[in-house]
């Protein structure tokens, strides 16, 4: 091993009122991480040990002395964000957080991959003070903590007061987000893109730990990865820190004020480390990514650092005190902080009520009746609806941002008339993080996880949008969302084979049904400008979670409902648009742009004396939360028909139409033509739904 340095004395902008100067002490709060990790995974069984014992002495270095946190306040705002990209290293996480006083005990750690533990396998947002996302799927780490840079930049512009000073620690969003990504992020196409947006951003508050070990589970990275990454990020305009010795904690240390003192661009430290450090037959190879070290290894590795091979889980007494007293020195400076904001506070006084609406997510107390007005009966494109909301929330919810993949022109979603542009895009001379127009760029995945780092940031709430096709671009970032409930809202048009002339590359049929199958994240596909104006009055009234709005690129009629409509129905998932004064011999429930169609089929069938109910469920999952008898009011249960209209696959509404049920949806991919003439050809026209629902009936 390199000699290890002493940081002491150095001109450390951040929380200097450090400095250990006793290496050997050091370097044995390294090897207490080391021990912790190989000990928790022996106990579990299963769980990685390499990049932990690798990143030991890095990750130690940046908490100890760069990080600024308050263990006993894990959400202070002006805190310093820290992501473990290589999620797979959570116990050197989870080590760090309970040495440096977070509420993770011993016990925690001992129950490490447990059920209902604090450590679970990979860090989870929620479960665990100090985790501030969830990580695991690799590169979306690396992703949303561009987001969190960019919600930081955009704090400090918008909400920090005038005149504010940049490198002032005290003031909304001047605070670092520092991560540390692996191979496996790196190699992941989500991290390109975010790198990409980042660099193009000037995202100067973003420092990322690369852990260039050259392994990955199945080998040396030169079976996988030979490009040269520092080039890589320098031609994405980030600036690249090379050859830092990931045991040379004073390296490390300069490594990363030179990071902070570049103001303008992300920066990249490639650290060399040797993966499974300390366990002499397992470090630098591939084995030493997962697994337990097995008994044999874990002795040779304690006696080779010269630890105990008495017990485990040990922290000896002098690691303890040295983490200690740094996490009071945290909690102190914190302090110290809080009465720098608060003179702040009173000199700002504009910006930090501002700012305080931000983070209360407070809103005008008729924001209902504000998205409402003027919804009913006018014939549009749901995502022209849409748009129109978007435009009144940029007022009344001024910490809204978000913006499209490179289809704002689409209204997918449109770029918003009373807020700037944010990055480069908002012209020479203007301050680039005044705006809350995000131009994501063609980069759907990033542009997902991104959003998701705003959500979790605290500030802002974030939008983001495509084409609803691509949604399948932006899965596994949604998913995210939903896991970790962040305040995302994801806006997609152009939802069906309506698109038309772009073709089945272009026509979500089974996208929708997919989405609606994953837990933990409402979907809505409105039918029209009231139903768009609730699902987006949902989204900020109703819920703490994500939502998703499945929008049309066609045009469509404003629905006539029954005199007793109450708009808040909506978020009933499901209503009687319209009732046969008898009782009804068919049930048609369609939802979207298939509504109106319901309606127009409905009509046809009186003609024919059938007497059809139309239902619009713009959620399923809000309505299939409703209880079973508000549920059979809506959708009887009680053997009258009940048919599903949706122009896609339509497979969620076959829960409501039972087995002999009849779902008029897509069974194939659609094709290139006007959408009247797909209308025709599958079937989608009042006609042809009236002759299917006939022949069922
Ligand atoms: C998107 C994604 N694909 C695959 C995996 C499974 N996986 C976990 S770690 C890993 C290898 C990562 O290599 P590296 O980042 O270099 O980590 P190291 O072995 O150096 O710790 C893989 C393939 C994953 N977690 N996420
Ligand atoms: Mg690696």
């Amino acid at each position: 091993m390199p000699p290890v340095a002493s940081n002491a004395p150095r001109s450390l902008p951040v929380d200097a009122s450090t400095g250990h100067a006793d290496p050997a002490l050091l370097e044995k709060v390294e090897n207490t991480i080391r021990f912790l990790t190989v000990d928790a995974v022996e106990r579990a069984g299963i769980g990685h040990v390499g990049a932990a014992m690798a990143l030991a002495a890095s990750a130690f270095e940046l908490f100890d002395n760069h990080l600024r946190f308050d263990p006993k306040d894990p959400t202070w705002p002006l805190r310093d964000r820290f992501v473990l990209s290589n999620g797979h290293a959570s116990m050197l996480q989870y080590s760090l957080l309970h040495l440096f006083g977070y509420d993770l005990s011993l016990e925690d750690i001992a129950d490490f991959r447990q059920l209902g533990s604090r450590t679970p396998g990979h860090p989870e947002y929620g479960h665990t003070a100090g985790v501030e996302l969830t990580t695991g799927p690799l590169g979306q780490g690396f992703a949303h903590g561009v987001g969190m840079a960019l919600a930081a930049r955009m704090t400090a512009s918008q909400f920090a007061g005038e005149a504010a000073d940049p490198t002032d620690r005290d003031r909304p969003g001047n605070h670092f987000v520092y991560g540390i990504a692996g191979d496996g992020c790196l190699m992941e196409g989500v991290a390109s893109e975010a790198a990409s947006f980042a660099g193009h951003h000037g995202l100067g508050n973003l420092i990322f730990f690369y852990d260039d070990n050259s392994i990955t589970i199945d080998g040396e990275t030169n079976i996988t990865f030979g490009e040269d990454v520092p080039k890589r990020f320098e031609a994405y305009g980030w600036q690249v820190i090379n050859s830092v010795e990931g045991q040379d904690r004073a390296g490390v240390a300069e490594a990363l004020v030179a990071a902070r003192e570049d103001t303008d661009r992300p920066t990249l430290i490639v650290l060399k480390t040797l993966i499974g450090r300390g366990a002499p037959n397992f470090e630098g190879r591939n084995k030493a990514h997962g697994g337990p070290l097995g008994a044999d290894e874990t002795k040779l590795a304690k006696e080779g650092l010269g630890w105990s091979i008495e017990g485990e889980l040990i922290v000896p007494d002098d690691v303890r005190a040295y983490c200690d007293e740094r996490s009071a020195a945290k909690t102190a400076e914190r302090k110290a902080s809080d009465a720098r904001l608060d003179a702040w506070r009173s000199a700002n006084a504009d910006a930090a009520t501002k700012w305080d609406t931000a983070r209360t997510r407070s809103m005008p107390d008729d924001l209902v009746e504000k998205l409402l007005d003027g919804m009913e009966g006018v014939k549009n494109a749901t995502r022209n609806h849409s748009k129109t909301v978007l435009e009144r929330l940029a007022d009344l919810v001024p910490y809204m941002t978000g913006g499209s993949a490179d289809l704002a022109g689409s209204a997918a979603p449109p770029i918003v008339k009373a807020a700037g542009i944010v990055g480069p895009g908002a012209g020479e001379g203007i301050d680039p993080f005044a705006g809350r127009n995000i131009h994501f760029g063609v980069r759907e995945h990033a542009m997902g996880a991104i959003a998701n780092g705003i959500a979790l940031d605290g500030t802002f709430l974030p939008y983001c949008g495509t084409f609803m096709i691509f949604s399948d671009y932006m899965r596994p970032s949604i998913r995210l969302a939903a896991l970790q409930q962040t305040r995302t809202l994801f806006v997609f048009t152009h939802d069906s084979i309506f698109v038309g002339e772009d073709g089945p590359t272009h026509q979500p049929v089974e996208q929708v049904d997919s989405l609606r199958v994953m837990p933990d994240l409402t979907v809505f596909r409105p039918a029209d400008g009231v139903e768009t104006a609730m699902a987006y009055a949902y989204y900020l009234t109703q819920t703490t979670g994500p939502i998703l709005l499945s929008l049309t690129r066609q045009g469509l009629p404003g629905l006539e409902r029954p005199a007793g409509f109450d708009p808040k129905d909506v978020w009933n998932g499901a209503y009687i648009v319209s009732d046969p004064a008898e009782k009804a011999d068919v049930v048609l429930l369609a939802t979207g742009s298939e509504v109106s169609l319901a309606v127009e089929a409905a009509a046809d069938l009186a003609g024919d004396g059938i007497k059809a109910r139309v239902v619009s469920m713009p959620s399923v999952e809000l309505f299939l939360e409703q209880s079973e008898a508000d549920q059979d009011a809506i959708v009887p249960d009680d053997g009258t028909p009940i048919v599903g209209i949706e122009a896609g696959r339509g497979e969620t509404l076959r829960r409501f139409v039972g087995r002999r049920g009849l779902i008029i949806g897509m069974e194939s991919f659609g094709a290139s033509a006007p959408y009247s003439a797909l209308a025709d050809h599958f079937g989608f026209n009042a006609k042809n739904v009236a002759q299917k629902v006939k022949a069922h009936v």
